[in-house]
């Protein structure tokens, strides 16, 4: 089913999150040309800061122009970088910049305590990074990524949240405070988070939203030549977020949530995700340690999957040799393959396996029968060269319909151009029941005005997933495509040696 029609989605990715025009109220920036440190815009709310003046924009020029720092250094780092507390309007503020497109964007906020020995960060390399180092699993690591998250922050709701091969995320860990509802194992559609806001999060791997009903505060933009350039955000941590989210986590009773980035192997694979009831502020040294535990979990999550993908191709490299050992030492006709059925089946971890020669079927564990197998050879032979591989066979191939239980999943081999060849194997439906948080159909225009809003109920919604198979992993293909370069090798050299034999 589809959760959301793509005019709708269409108008989620149009928000303009990179350059919304206006900051979170916790806070004040300027930006200033990198070079001339002239003022080129300013958040509204500096008249709060400085008081009420007729030449306001001078006196935030003034503010600046003995900021001591080297351009050079911002420039080699691609988040912002501490400056420091200043001293503005009588009040002790820390400051932070980063440069983008020729300007030095400088945000201000209320100092808290110097953390000293007390940095949050100690935490992390005292005590979460020895733990990260045992944990034998990917739900392990995340599990105390939650906790530690959930501690730095003081947030009542820490979730883990991954994204699946279709861009719905699942919540894979969670802590939760007493009063806060539970999402582990619920699904949320993509939808959710918008295409644009998956790309900024690769760039700007951290997030606070303070106050889910703040009232943004517009940026005035002073400089002519920016007068009509949109001004990116990309990088701002004060950047005011979308509305439809606010509005979105308003629904969820979340008023205020802080994310930090998962990204493996250069993709965004997932979000650390905290919530709280009330506004919440994090300061900065915290914001950075929540950063380092994003990169720390991004980095343990990238090495156990290395490593399981390397442990699982090395077992089946072993048992592809093993079959092919057997074949070569046989008369070498494919039909040989199914002599040895649990070898044949392991190294697809499959459930069914035949070999299709022409019209003839061999087959190990549980497949169609052969009428049903030389139907669906007859569909595959146009969709295949090499190899045919889904999760999902009967939607894709009629004849199969009344054979889901047993084939859901097919992953084929063809072996030669000439003659109809395949080696197939099968897996047996697997019935997943989502629990999806809200029924994402329900996002929908609730209110006349043309919009799309987010849905309002977050309370489980179930949906019954049939005719699926697991997922054929990359390393059950390659090792499917290197059995075929080794089968039709044999098979070559066993024709040659027949065409010796008959000359
Ligand atoms: C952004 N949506 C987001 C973000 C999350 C979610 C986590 C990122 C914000 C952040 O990291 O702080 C969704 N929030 C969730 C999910 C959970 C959660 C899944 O707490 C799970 C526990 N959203 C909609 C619809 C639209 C939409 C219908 O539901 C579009 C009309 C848009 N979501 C939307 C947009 C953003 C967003 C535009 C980007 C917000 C921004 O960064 O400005």
């Amino acid at each position: 089913s589809e959760p959301l029609s793509s005019l709708d989605l269409a108008q989620c990715a149009r928000e303009p999150i990179r350059v919304p025009g206006a900051i979170q109220p916790h806070g004040w920036m300027v930006s200033l040309d990198a070079l001339t440190r002239a003022l080129v815009a300013f958040s509204e709310n500096w008249s709060g800061l400085l008081g009420p003046s007729p030449d306001l924009n001078r006196r935030i020029e003034e503010v600046f122009a003995h900021l001591d720092f080297e351009v050079a250094d911002l420039a080699r780092n691609d988040g912002s970088s501490s400056l420091g507390h200043m001293s503005v309007g009588g009040r002790t503020l820390h400051a932070s910049a980063h440069l983008r497109d020729g300007l030095l964007h400088v945000e201000l906020e209320a100092q808290a305590d110097e953390p000293g020995a007390r940095a949050p960060i100690y935490m992390l390399t005292r005590q979460l990074l020895p733990r990260m180092q045992e944990a034998q699993t990917v739900e392990a690591l995340c599990q105390l990524a939650a906790a530690a998250m959930k501690q730095l922050t003081g947030f009542g709701r820490c979730l883990i949240y991954s994204f699946d091969a279709d861009g719905h995320g699942a919540v894979l860990s969670e802590e939760i405070d007493a009063g806060y509802d539970s999402y582990i194992g619920h699904h949320f559609p993509g939808s959710d988070i918008p295409p644009q806001a998956r790309e900024l999060y690769k760039v700007n791997r951290f997030r606070l939203i303070a106050d889910a009903n703040y009232t943004p505060v517009p940026v005035q933009v002073v400089s002519p030549e920016w007068a009509d350039k949109p001004l990116d955000m990309s990088l701002l941590q004060l950047r005011s977020v979308s509305p439809v989210h606010l509005e979105y986590m308003r629904n969820m009773g979340t008023l205020a949530s802080s994310s930090v980035s998962i990204i493996v192997r250069g993709e965004l694979w997932g979000l650390i995700s905290v919530h709280d009831h009330a506004p919440r502020q994090l300061d900065y040294a915290t914001r950075i340690a929540c950063e380092h535990l994003g990169q720390l979990l991004s980095l343990q999550i990238e090495a156990k999957e290395d490593n399981a993908r390397i442990s699982q191709e090395a077992e089946l490299r072993q048992l592809t040799l093993a079959l092919v050992a057997h074949l070569a030492d046989s008369d070498a006709t494919l039909q040989r393959l199914v002599d040895h059925p649990s070898l044949l089946l392991r190294i697809a971890r499959a459930s069914g396996a035949a070999v299709v020669l022409n019209d003839e079927c061999w087959t190990v564990g549980d497949v169609p029968d052969d009428a049903s197998l030389q139907q669906l050879v007859e569909w595959l032979a146009p969709r295949t060269t090499d190899a045919f591989h889904t999760a999902r066979l009967p939607a894709l191939c009629p004849p199969m319909v009344d054979h889901t239980r047993i084939a859901s999943g097919l992953l084929a081999l063809s072996i030669s151009q000439v003659h109809r060849q395949y080696i197939l194997w099968f897996r047996p439906e697997v019935v997943q029941e989502i629990h999806w948080a809200g029924d994402p159909r329900k996002n929908v225009d609730s209110k006349g005005d043309g919009r799309l809003h987010p849905r309002r109920s977050f309370a489980t919604w179930r949906e019954e997933l049939r005719g699926r198979s697991l997922d054929w992993t990359p390393g059950e293909l390659g090792a499917a495509l290197e059995l075929r370069q080794a089968l039709i090798g044999i098979v070559l050299r066993r024709a040659e040696e027949l065409a010796e034999v008959a000359s």
